[in-house]
């Protein structure tokens, strides 16, 4: 993955548990990088081991660290560069899931190495949606309820979202069903 998310993991640790604390995740993971750089690409694998090694240090399980990933990357994005990304992909929670495969194309023209998941927008309505999640990648659908949440957020309005059906359980692929309305 970019280094822009392990740059991300870093930050949210530094900023909720202090230099210390990514210090000993970042030994644990037997992490030899400190300073990413965004825009190279990493091997997977870093961060696979950063999210394992935090979940220890911090005695959390992964999926609760993916999730607060989630919600971070969310804001980290609007204030580290890609803000004006981010306010192009839509200015409420239904537009920004229908243009997030437009956005992922359009960092993929500049980042060939983007391994960009597919978030597909169905049943949509007036205050509810099912959201389909197909990534290359494995085990990251829990990161999906906290950058919904981060959305909720971004966009002032109350989420509730529930997995419908997991690919860790066989299915095809992630489906979620979100519910949302003005707070
Ligand atoms: F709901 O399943 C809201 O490296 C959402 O694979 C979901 O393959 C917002 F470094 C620049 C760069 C670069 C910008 F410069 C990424 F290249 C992308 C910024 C998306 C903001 C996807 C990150 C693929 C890296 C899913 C979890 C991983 C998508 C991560 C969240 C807005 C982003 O993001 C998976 C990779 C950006 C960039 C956004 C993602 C890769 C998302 C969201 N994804 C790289």
């Amino acid at each position: 993955m970019y280094g822009l998310v392990n740059k991300a993991i870093r930050d949210m640790v530094c900023e909720k548990f202090g230099e210390d604390t990514w210090e000993t995740i970042r030994q644990k993971a037997e992490v030899e990088v400190d300073t990413f750089i965004g825009m190279e690409a990493y091997p997977d694998d870093i961060t696979h081991r950063l999210v394992k090694a935090a979940s220890e240090v911090l005695a959390m399980p992964p999926p609760e660290i993916l999730k607060a990933f989630g919600e971070y990357w969310v804001i980290y994005t609007a204030e580290e560069g890609y803000g004006e990304m981010m306010d192009m992909a839509g200015d409420n929670l239904p537009d920004f899931l229908q243009n997030l495969d437009n956005l992922h194309a359009r960092v993929g023209v500049s980042f060939p190495q983007l391994k960009p998941p597919s978030f597909e927008c169905t049943d949509v309505a007036e205050e509810s949606m099912n959201l389909h999640y197909r990534s290359s990648r494995q085990g990251l659908a829990p990161m999906v309820f906290g950058l919904v949440g981060g959305l909720g957020k971004r966009f002032n309005v109350e989420v509730d979202i529930t997995q419908l059906r997991s690919r860790e359980e066989g299915a095809e692929h992630d489906e979620f069903s979100i519910k949302y309305k003005p707070e």
